[in-house]
């Protein structure tokens, strides 16, 4: 049975069980015992999983059954060498799962593309590089380079690659956190002129209330529940704002407390539970706004606030304005696009003016939309109104996925530097870094597919699965004149190879670390900008490299002589590459001192000091007009009835494009991936039945056809009109050209689609 409603609490026995299965299918199980027990500790290394900080404290255990399955899935014994290529060519690889691609083992020595043969073979590291270099010195401009960086990627490594990027003459640096949380920065940066959350982890036990809105920390960001659960228990109002019913912001068993495992007890993770509309949170926050807004005029009438007036006042600008947007906003609409009532608008805004100190988190859910950054916007303002910025207990608080995506933006990789970055990089290395933007993941992306980017290169990660789109952004990876891959496990951007390509394998977060200087150790930044050192535990056996050796190798062979930097230098020795750092980025003094400091450093924020690096100095009530519509659709196809808005989610068996296993335990899912959750009624409405096939096709503005089938339908707690299913199947039906207004996302939690019946006799054909 697929289908199976799922009533335990998150956690517990299940993840105890599914932490063991993982464990044994690494065929590493001995080592990765040891490998569990250093993970996130002071003298181990940071968990491969989420961003999710650590508070300070003796602990033996500091590992989830989410960050388990990717330690294991990294310290597997299984390799994929040159024999293994030999076996199989990359047409057959292609059909293949991505389960099965992954699943084949670590990548154990450089391979290079033969089209003669369609194989990839044996390489060595020096032809590899030299390779790379006649490619280079083959471009016309360096702008014809694509740099893309996934989030794994450590600080040190992150910053060589920026080094040599703008060495070479581009800031074309597309990265994961242009589909992740790119609208957070955007967002932040202009109300509050930083583009990070403003609370610490230590924030949580002092908050009143929490809100949370699209996430799902069972799945995504498992340490996050016991912090829900404690928060909860000592009294917090924990409200959840979800599109799913999500167990994990239910109930939670906590797998390392003895108690609770052995009486089968667990603790609620929050005290209400609203499911809004898809793209529907704007409209919920304006409702609050608006209510508490109509009780400060009350209040005022007599002399007294509601709102923080003396906050307001002193720390910030165009209030008015703000307000006025918020009076002009009609309840029916406020209604309509959150699917909330105004009386249950009404019991949130009681629930958030109670609470003397408020935390807001969020992830995808809101991120990943057209409007995400007006609605990040709005949920600034709420919390501005209250001076809730600034305070222990309460803040922003977008929660970043990939282990080190936050450290990444904070190394340079960023299309957009600030002038003040490049002036630094000027400084400390003498050469003059390019000033003129350059490419997100879209743009890339779109330069590639016009064959106006030439060459591409990807640090880590699976763009070809990760972006919308799929068969566009393969067709345009196997139109480049060359791909490389710097990576750890084979996947699908190295199946669709540009006509010459190869893949680099580099060492995990979980390997052993040596250079010429002796072992190394790389530094990480999570979600509460604590920056903290981090070294592996697994002997490496292979023809590998560290991701720093890899980058400097390159760069010598591209830039040989006339570089002025010492790339082997950093290649030999971290510390070096930390040196310069600590005189290039902001909050890094004595950056090689301070890693020595158990649990790490904290970068500071300068909202949280109420110091607004904005224009005006102050922060800024950014107001915009609710969407007209959540997703643009042909003219002939608006206000039809037939017409559901999509999600695209993570299952608990996946980390990003890494599909662990096919099982979404908690959404009561087992055995299958291409599934479709939606309302019972809707499935009626449809004239179809629970478990039938069907397929999904979208809706948008162009002529072409995107369109998946065989995708079953599960009757689930979902709104009407919404559905959800899992990337990176979905991706196929997300259009290139459809991404969040100023922070270019695509839109992966709102496309407009159609659902009919599948022709299963056609589907057999196939
Ligand atoms: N195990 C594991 N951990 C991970 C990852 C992983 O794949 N696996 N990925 C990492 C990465 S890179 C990231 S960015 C994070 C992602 O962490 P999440 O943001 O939790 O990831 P998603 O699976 O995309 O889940 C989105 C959640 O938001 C809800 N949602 C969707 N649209 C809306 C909406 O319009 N409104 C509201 N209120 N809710 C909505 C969905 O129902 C779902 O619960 O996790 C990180 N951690
Ligand atoms: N439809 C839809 N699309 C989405 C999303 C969505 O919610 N819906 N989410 C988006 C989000 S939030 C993100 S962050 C992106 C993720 O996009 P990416 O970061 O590009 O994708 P990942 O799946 O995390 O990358 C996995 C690959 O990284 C490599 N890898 C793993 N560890 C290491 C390492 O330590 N070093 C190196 N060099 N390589 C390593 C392995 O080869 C593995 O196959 O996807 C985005 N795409
Ligand atoms: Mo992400």
């Amino acid at each position: 049975m697929t289908h199976k409603k799922y009533t335990g609490s998150a956690g517990g026995w299940g993840a105890l069980k599914a932490t063991t299965e993982h464990l044994l299918k690494s065929e590493n199980v001995a080592k990765n015992i040891a490998n569990l027990l250093k993970t996130n500790q002071d003298d181990g290394f940071d968990c491969p999983g989420c961003a999710w900080g650590e508070k300070h404290e003796n602990k033996r255990f500091r590992f989830c059954e989410n960050g388990a399955k990717a330690v294991n899935w990294e310290a597997t014994s299984r390799r994929v060498d040159a024999d293994f290529f030999a076996n199989h060519s990359v047409s057959w690889l292609k059909k293949q799962s991505d389960y099965y691609l992954e699943y084949q083992g670590r990548l154990a020595e450089p391979v290079s593309y033969n089209p003669a043969t369609d194989k990839y073979e044996a390489i060595s590291w020096d032809d590899a590089f030299a390779m790379i270099a006649r490619y280079l010195h083959q471009l016309d401009d360096p702008n014809r380079l694509e740099l893309y960086t996934s989030g794994r990627a450590s600080n040190e490594a992150a910053f060589v690659y920026q080094l040599f990027g703008r060495r070479f003459g581009t800031n074309n640096f597309p990265d994961c956190s242009n589909m992740c949380h790119e609208a957070s920065g955007h967002a932040l940066i202009d109300s509050i002129g930083i583009g990070k959350g403003t609370v610490t982890i230590d924030d949580f036990e002092l908050a009143d209330a929490i809100f949370i809105f699209g996430q799902n920390p069972g799945t995504n960001h498992p340490r996050m529940l016991e912090t829900l659960a404690s928060a909860y228990s000592r009294g917090a109002k924990v409200v959840a704002f979800n599109n799913l019913k999500e167990r994990g912001l239910q109930r939670f068993t906590n797998p390392q407390h003895p108690l609770e495992m052995l009486s089968n007890g667990s603790t609620p993770t929050t005290s209400d539970y609203f499911s809004p509309k898809l793209g529907g949170d704007m409209a919920v926050v304006r409702g609050i706004v608006k209510v508490l807004y109509a009780r400060h005029k009350v209040a005022q009438l007599t002399g007294k606030s509601i709102f923080n007036t003396a906050f307001i006042a002193e720390h910030t600008v165009e209030l008015e304005p703000y307000l006025a947007e918020v009076e002009a906003t009609e309840w029916d609409v406020i209604e309509q696009q959150s699917g909330l009532s105004k009386a249950e608008i009404h019991y949130i805004a009681d629930i958030y003016q109670q609470a003397e100190r408020v935390i807001i988190t969020w992830a995808m859910g809101i991120t990943q939309h057209k409007h995400s950054v007006q609605t990040i916007q709005e949920i600034t303002n709420l919390q501005l109104l209250f001076g809730q910025i600034g305070k222990p207990g309460a803040g922003l608080c977008p929660v970043r996925g990939h282990s080190n995506v936050q450290g990444d933006r904070t190394m340079g990789i960023n299309e957009k530097p600030s002038a003040a970055f490049l002036d630094a990089i000027e400084a400390e290395f003498g050469f003059s870094p390019p000033r003129a933007h350059g490419h997100n993941v879209v743009r890339a992306l779109q330069a590639l597919e016009q064959g106006n980017s030439k060459v591409f290169i990807g640090l880590g990660g699976n763009l070809v699965a990760a972006a919308p789109d799929t068969a566009r952004v393969a067709a345009a990876m196997r139109n480049c004149d060359l791909t490389v891959n710097i990576a750890t496990k084979l996947n699908r951007s190295h199946v669709n190879p540009g006509k010459a390509s190869l893949i680099l394998p580099c060492m995990g977060r979980t390997d052993i670390d040596v250079q010429v200087a002796g072992p190394q150790k790389v530094t990480v930044e999570d979600s509460f900008s604590m920056v903290h050192a981090s070294s592996g535990r697994v002997e490496v056996m292979d023809n590998i490299r560290s991701e720093p050796a890899i980058i400097c190798g390159i760069a010598q062979a591209v830039l040989g002589e006339t570089s002025e930097i010492d790339w082997q230098a950093m290649a030999n020795d971290y510390s070096v590459i930390r040196e310069h750092i600590s005189r290039v980025i902001p909050g890094f003094i004595d950056f090689n001192q301070r890693i020595e400091q158990p649990g790490g450093f904290y970068l500071g924020n300068s909202a949280r000091s109420l110091d607004w690096k904005t224009k005006s100095a102050k922060a800024v009530f950014r107001s915009h007009k609710l969407p007209d519509s959540i997703v643009p659709l042909p003219a002939h196809m608006r206000g039809k009835q037939q017409v559901f808005t999509l999600q695209t989610m993570r299952s608990h068996d996946q980390y990003n494009t890494t599909v662990y296993g096919m099982n979404d335990r908690y959404r009561g899912i087992a055995g299958e991936r291409k599934v479709l959750f939606i309302n019972p009624e809707d499935i009626r409405a449809l004239g179809l039945k629970d478990g039938q096939l069907v397929d999904i096709q979208s809706l948008w503005l162009d002529d072409t056809e995107r369109k998946i089938s065989g995708f079953k339908l599960i009757p689930f707690d979902i709104p009407r009109g919404n559905v959800g299913a899992y990337f990176p199947e979905a991706n196929a039906l997300v259009p290139l050209e459809s991404f969040g207004d100023g922070s270019e996302t695509p839109t992966s939690k709102s496309i407009a689609v159609l659902i009919s019946k599948t022709d299963e006799m056609q589907l057999s054909v196939n």
